[in-house]
C-alpha cells in the first residue's frame, strides 16, 4: 500500500472503535514507513458496511508516539489515535493484557491491579472517545470493540447523546465472584452501560454481566434488556445523558452474538491446488507420519498448550502413538511478548517440549514439530489441511476462530476437531469430541478416539460442523448485531 493521501476531517454515519487500526504502520530499519493492511475476520465483517455507509475507522496503529493525520486507505476513513510510550506500557500491556485479559479469564494467571494503569486507561479510552465523537455525524452508529475500551461508551454518550452506540466483547465476561475483585469493577460497568446494545460470544458471558449490574448497580434486568434509570439514585447525578422521548430509563440489550469467519473465504483458499501441494509437502516433511495432529495458538496462557502438551506427552510416553506414527505438530505465535507472564509461558512451554523431544524422539522422528513462529494465512490453512487431528485445548476462550477456520477448510470433510467445552465455539460445534481440558485422563481418551475414528463418522461430524460455521459465517454476525443495535436505537430516540 502507498502512502495515504491526508483527507480532511469528515463526518461518517457509521464508525467503529478498536484498540487496533485494521491498518499497521509498518517502519523498516533505513527508516522508511508504510501501511500495510491487516485482514483480520473483523475488517472483513465490516468491510460492506464501511463501504456502504462511508465508514470511519478509529484505532491505534500499533507503534508508540506516531501523530498522523486521519487517511483514506481502501474505501475506510482511518482515524489514528496516538499512544505514548507509557500508555502502552500502562493502557496497554498493563491494564488491558495484565490486568483485564486474565481476570475476565478466570484468573487463570494472576492480575495485576495497579492504580497507575487505571488512570491510563481511563486517559486513553477518553482519547478514543473524542477521537469517535469527532469523527461521527449527528445520530451516526459508533460500534466500540473489546475489553481495551469498556470506558468509551458512557463517555461517547456524555458528548453525544445522538448517537447510537454499540458494543461488542470478544472475551468472556468473568462470573460475578472473580469480576468483583477488580477495584474499579462499578465504573467498567457504568462505562459498558452507555452502549445501546451490548454484544457477548456467549449467553453465559451476557448473563454474568446482567448480574454484575445488579449487584452493582441494582438495575432491574429482564431476560436480555437492562433498564437503566436516567437518574442514578446511587449518585444523585443524571448518570447516562438524556433521551428524547421522556422516559425515565433507557434500555439498554445485553445478549450473545457469537462470533465467526469469513468461511468461504477459507474453503476458496483450500481448494486452490498449490495450497493442496503444500499440505502434502508438510506431510512429507514430517516423514509422512501416520496421522498428523495440529494446534495453533497465539502463545497465551488461556490456551491451554500445557495441557495438551501433558496429555500427548503421556501418551507417547506409554506407547500408545509411537513416534514413527503420530506427530503433533505445534504453532505457537509469539504474543504479548513484554508481559512477563507471557514470557514464562514461553520458558514452561518449551522447556515441556524438549523435554518430550528429548526423552522420546529418534534420530529420524521429534514426537513434536514446534513453532514459535507467525506463519502466512495460506501456510496456516495448508497446514489444517494436512492435519488429522485439530487440539483446540483453552481454558477459557471467548470463542476460538482456529475451530472454525479448521471447520471450514476441511471440503473434503475430513478431520477431527478435538475442542474444550471452554471455548465459546463448543456452544455451536457440538459435533467436535468436545473435551475439558483439566481433566487430563478424558483428554487422553478422546486424543485416541480422534486419532482412531472411523472415516464415516470423521464425515459426519465435520459435515454437521462446516454446516454451522458456513451457516452462521462473519457477516452474518455483523448483520445481526447491527440489526438489533440499530432498532434499539431507534427506540431509545423515538
Ligand atoms: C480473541 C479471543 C475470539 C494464529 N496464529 C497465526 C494466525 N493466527 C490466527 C488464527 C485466528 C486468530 O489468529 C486467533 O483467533 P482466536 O479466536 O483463536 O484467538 P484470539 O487471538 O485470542 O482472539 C477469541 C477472537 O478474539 C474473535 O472474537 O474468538 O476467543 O480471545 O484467526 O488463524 N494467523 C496467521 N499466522 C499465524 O501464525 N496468519
Amino acid at each position: 500500500m502507498t502512502a495515504p493521501d491526508a483527507a480532511e476531517t469528515e463526518l461518517h454515519s457509521f464508525v467503529v472503535v478498536s484498540n487496533r487500526l485494521p491498518v499497521d504502520r509498518v517502519v523498516e530499519p533505513d527508516g522508511s514507513a508504510y501501511w500495510s493492511h491487516s485482514p483480520g475476520g473483523l475488517v472483513t465483517a465490516l468491510e460492506p458496511v464501511m463501504r456502504r455507509n462511508d465508514g470511519a475507522w478509529v484505532g491505534w496503529a500499533g507503534l508508540p508516539d506516531l501523530d498522523i493525520e486521519p487517511f483514506d486507505s481502501d474505501g475506510i476513513h482511518i482515524v489514528p489515535v496516538p499512544l505514548s510510550v507509557e500508555e502502552v506500557r500502562d493502557y496497554y500491556e498493563g491494564f488491558s493484557n495484565d490486568t483485564l485479559w486474565p481476570l475476565y479469564h478466570d484468573v487463570i494467571s494472576h492480575p495485576q491491579y495497579h492504580r497507575e494503569w487505571w488512570d491510563a486507561y481511563v486517559r486513553v479510552n477518553q482519547r478514543f472517545a473524542d477521537a469517535a465523537a469527532a469523527a461521527s455525524a449527528q445520530d451516526a452508529v459508533v460500534w466500540v470493540q473489546d475489553y481495551q475500551l469498556q470506558l468509551v461508551p458512557k463517555m461517547l454518550r456524555e458528548t453525544r447523546p445522538d448517537l447510537t452506540i454499540g458494543f461488542f466483547n470478544h472475551i468472556p465476561f468473568p462470573p460475578y465472584g472473580i469480576y468483583s475483585q477488580l477495584p474499579w469493577r462499578t465504573q467498567i460497568i457504568e462505562g459498558l452501560l452507555g452502549a445501546d446494545v451490548i454484544g457477548f460470544q456467549r449467553l453465559a458471558d451476557a448473563n454474568n454481566f446482567s448480574r454484575a449490574v445488579r449487584r452493582l448497580k441494582g438495575f432491574p434486568t429482564r431476560g436480555t434488556t437492562i433498564d437503566v434509570p436516567l437518574i442514578d439514585e446511587s449518585q444523585g447525578v443524571r448518570a447516562h445523558g438524556p433521551i428524547k422521548g421522556g422516559k425515565p430509563f433507557r434500555t439498554v440489550i445485553a445478549r450473545q452474538f457469537p462470533i465467526s469467519i469469513d468461511a468461504s473465504d477459507f474453503e476458496e483458499l483450500a481448494r486452490r491446488p498449490e495450497i493442496q501441494e503444500r499440505a502434502r509437502e508438510i506431510r512429507e516433511e514430517l516423514g509422512n507420519p501416520k496421522t498428523v495432529i495440529l494446534g495453533v495458538d497465539r502463545l497465551d496462557y488461556t490456551k491451554g498448550i500445557g495441557h495438551r502438551l501433558k496429555a500427548f506427552g503421556e501418551l507417547v510416553a506409554e506407547g500408545k502413538v509411537p513416534v514413527e506414527e503420530v506427530t503433533l505438530v505445534q504453532v505457537a505465535s509469539p504474543s504479548r511478548e513484554r508481559v512477563d507472564a507471557y514470557r514464562q509461558l514461553r520458558d514452561e512451554i518449551e522447556l515441556m517440549v524438549g523435554r518430550i523431544n528429548g526423552d522420546h524422539g529418534t534420530i529420524g522422528h521429534a514426537p513434536i514439530s514446534y513453532h514459535h513462529t507467525s506463519y502466512p494465512r495460506e501456510e496456516m490453512i495448508a497446514l489444517y489441511l494436512a492435519a488429522d487431528v485439530m487440539l483446540v485445548t483453552a481454558l477459557r476462550d471467548g470463542m476460538n476462530l482456529v475451530a472454525k477456520e479448521y471447520a471450514a477448510t476441511r471440503f473434503d470433510e475430513d478431520g477431527v476437531l478435538v475442542l474444550s467445552e471452554f471455548a465459546g465455539a463448543s456452544d455451536e460445534l457440538k459435533r467436535a469430541l468436545l473435551i475439558n481440558p483439566h481433566d487430563i485422563d478424558g483428554l487422553k481418551d478422546s486424543i485416541m478416539r480422534a486419532v482412531q475414528m472411523p472415516r464415516s463418522e470423521r464425515r459426519t461430524r465435520m459435515r454437521a460442523m462446516r454446516r454451522r460455521v458456513f451457516d452462521n459465517d462473519v457477516a452474518k454476525w455483523s448483520s445481526a448485531f447491527l440489526e438489533v443495535l440499530t432498532a434499539n436505537g431507534r427506540k431509545a430516540s423515538s
